[in-house]
């Protein structure tokens, strides 16, 4: 059967949804072309196989190709690219029709032989991962020598999570650490009825490899809480749009829900009324969701409620949970980020970096099987720099997940430039212990926090959307260079542009992680942010407050000594050779001194500079690669589209001020603390 009778509408070109015009992304109706003119064949069954059929009719309706779909197993006949379920010894791989399989086998193989492709898969999955191989790669796809490659994700769980309320006048905003506007689930107080958006959001995660979402915020509000109950239907519907694209859903929910939503008077785990509570919860959600994902929990962390208030540990808490999605195959994504968010600064023994280890590294083999422990990746917060967390190697024995924040709280707030490629290849490619991506690639896998809203370019920043394909492809297969990514992202986003559009934007973004650092918070320190909303500088914003996240800095010195010796004993959480790496001043790093030591201002660094210098010299610097990027962004701005344009030079601008800004503030803040002059002599208020 050569058809477009396909049902499933496939996005390629700028869509219009509630009078706003769609940026679409990395997957413009270019992108379909190198296929789109081809002979194309899709053999085999299971939802996603449709899913894959649609994109094929499309892709060639638009570009004058063929394609035919055909049973699996059948003969196929001749054609340019053949995308087929492989035959199974023990009967059919592909996913029952409508339902996304829990954990598949989502590997594919790419052959191609004399120009020709085939792209065969255990499951629909596979498939599907496989399509979005090929139009990746467009022409080169068919050109080139032959090959046979296996390609399969490094980790079973690649999950996006979104920090939405359903309530858009939220004090946290709609989208807590939002910056690309509303929710794209939720308006006016409920799920939206259009979900055009979210269909075209599934796509674009479907093609860079996620299969989970997570759809509302860790931090569980009322409204939020009734995602649950009231509005499970409505969950539903959001699920049956990203189930196309291989992607579960997953939900927020709060440890106290058997008393705020079931009216007991506990939500201790070891009550079996709880636990009876939670296992009704579960049957209501998996009779309305099948292949609903599980659930994640934010618990005895910054006022959400959890298992502490029953004297019950983490590892019960959870395993409650765990028993009652058990039976469905849910998996209970469990956050590690808990601390003492109400600390007195005054108390220099309490550190809020060794919270997490301490908490859970004691718990390692007591987690069920199905628990996954969600860890961010540094000890703090999220910051432009900080060490890769120690819980991702005292864990052996438990599913671990690692958590990366895809929006851009401490990152300029997608109004800077910062391409956040390099910073989570260096914490993927870190050696902790047996390495971070081996210990994860067990069971656990990935989460992010997504930078994803109802802004026409999805991310705020145009230049954003290059963090969200890197998070997909970085997950996928950690090994890949970052800046090849993002080549990949230039290509697929700019296509067809002169060459001069892939050098500036190489120009502007390959460093721009290392430049926001510059001119930020220096060598591994972090914060100085403004308090609440986290955007701009404040040297002190938090230094005298209960968050534990303090500098120290006084007319001698700056930083945290968070040594064995001296210090909190912080650096004691590492396996060797990092403990002593970190806890000596002749090894640590540089860009981690200050996180690690408190040092003076006169201390020698690595680099042969003394930190109050280098405090200087980076903060100027920095403000000149920024200046950098606005004249490389002037150059080619008249080669892109007039509303990618516009919007990069308004966010440039800002980057600039800001920029300026936070120079002005930390070198005026250390002059003043240290008395110590610049040695280059420029302008210090
Ligand atoms: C959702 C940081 C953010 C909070 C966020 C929290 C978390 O503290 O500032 O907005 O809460 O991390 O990860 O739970």
């Amino acid at each position: 059967m050569t058809t477009t009778e396909e049902t499933h509408a496939v996005t390629s070109q700028r869509s219009t949804t509630e009078h706003v015009t769609v940026h679409p992304a990395w997957l413009p109706g270019a992108a379909s072309a190198a296929v789109g003119r081809r002979r194309v064949v899709v053999a085999g069954d299971g939802a996603l196989v449709s899913t894959v059929a649609a994109e094929v009719a499309a892709a060639v309706a638009s570009h004058g190709g063929s394609w035919t779909r055909l049973e699996a197993g059948a003969g196929v006949a001749d054609a340019d690219l053949v995308l087929t379920i492989a035959e199974a010894d023990d009967g059919p791989a592909a996913t029952p029709d409508a339902v996304v399989q829990a954990e598949c086998d989502e590997s594919f193989r790419f052959m191609r032989d004399a120009g020709s492709v085939v792209v065969e898969a255990a499951s629909d999955a596979g498939l599907l991962h496989g399509w979005f191989h090929v139009l990746r790669l467009g022409e080169a796809a068919f050109d080139g020598p032959d090959a046979d490659e296996k390609h399969a994700p490094a980790a079973a769980l690649r999950v996006l999570d979104h920090w939405d309320n359903v309530d858009e006048h939220h004090t946290m905003g709609q989208v807590e650490r939002g910056y690309s506007g509303g929710s794209l689930f939720y308006a006016h107080g409920r799920v939206r009825e259009d979900l055009t958006r979210v269909d075209e959001y599934a796509r674009l995660l479907a093609s860079v490899g996620i299969n989970s979402v997570a759809i509302n915020n860790v931090n569980v509000h009322a409204r939020e809480a009734r995602l649950l109950t009231d509005d499970l239907m409505d969950v539903a519907r959001i699920a049956a749009v990203f189930r196309p694209w291989g992607i579960r859903v997953h939900l927020s929910v709060s440890f106290a829900a058997p008393v705020t939503l079931g009216g007991l008077a506990t939500s201790d785990p070891l009550d079996p009324q709880v636990a009876h509570w939670w296992v009704r919860a579960a049957a209501r959600v998996w009779g309305a969701i099948p292949d609903f994902g599980g659930f994640v929990v934010k618990a005895d962390s910054e006022g959400q409620p959890g298992p502490f208030a029953y004297g019950r540990t983490h590892a019960d808490g959870a395993n409650m949970l765990a028993r009652a999605v058990a039976p469905y195959g849910g998996l209970i994504h469990w956050r590690a980020f808990v601390y003492n968010h109400r600390q007195d600064w005054r108390d220099r023994s309490t550190d809020r970096a060794r919270a997490a280890y301490d908490h859970f590294a004691p718990l390692d083999g007591q987690f069920d099987d199905n628990v996954v422990v969600q860890v961010k990746y540094g000890p703090l917060d999220f910051q432009v720099r900080e060490p890769v967390s120690p819980v991702l190697a005292a864990l052996p024995r438990t599913r671990v997940a690692l958590e990366l924040q895809v929006t851009q709280e401490y990152t300029g707030q997608q109004k800077h430039a910062v391409y956040l490629g390099p910073q989570w290849s260096e914490i993927l490619r870190f050696s902790l212990g047996d390495g971070v991506v081996s210990n994860l690639a067990t069971a656990g896998g990935f989460a992010a926090v997504s930078n994803a809203g109802d802004d026409p370019f999805w991310a705020g920043h145009p230049f954003a959307q290059a963090n969200l394909y890197a998070y997909g492809r970085l997950t996928w297969d950690p090994s890949l260079d970052p800046i090849a990514v993002l080549d990949e992202w230039i290509a697929q986003t700019f296509p067809g542009s002169p060459v001069e559009v892939g050098e500036a934007l190489h120009a502007i973004l390959d460093r721009s992680w290392e430049t926001y650092e510059m001119y930020t918070t220096p060598l591994g320190v972090g914060f100085m942010v403004r308090p609440g909303h986290h955007y701009g500088p404040d040297v002190d914003g938090y230094e005298y407050t209960p968050w534990g996240t303090y500098h120290f800095a006084d007319r001698d010195g700056i930083g945290v000594d968070r040594t064995r010796a001296t210090g909190t004993g912080y650096t004691g959480q590492y396996p060797a050779p990092w403990c002593d790496v970190y806890e000596s001043l002749e090894t640590c790093p540089d860009e981690l001194l200050l996180f690690f030591h408190h040092v003076p201002y006169s201390h020698v660094l690595h680099s042969g500079k003394t930190v109050i210098q280098h405090i200087y010299d980076t903060h100027f610097e920095g403000v000149e690669r920024v200046e950098a990027m606005v004249t490389a962004w002037e150059g080619i701005a008249g080669l892109v589209e007039a509303d990618v344009a516009e919007r990069v030079s308004e966010r440039l601008a800002e980057q600039l001020r800001s920029a300026e800004e936070w120079r002005d503030q930390v070198t005026t803040y250390f002059f003043r603390k240290s008395g110590v002059p610049d040695a280059g002599g420029r302008r210090i208020y």
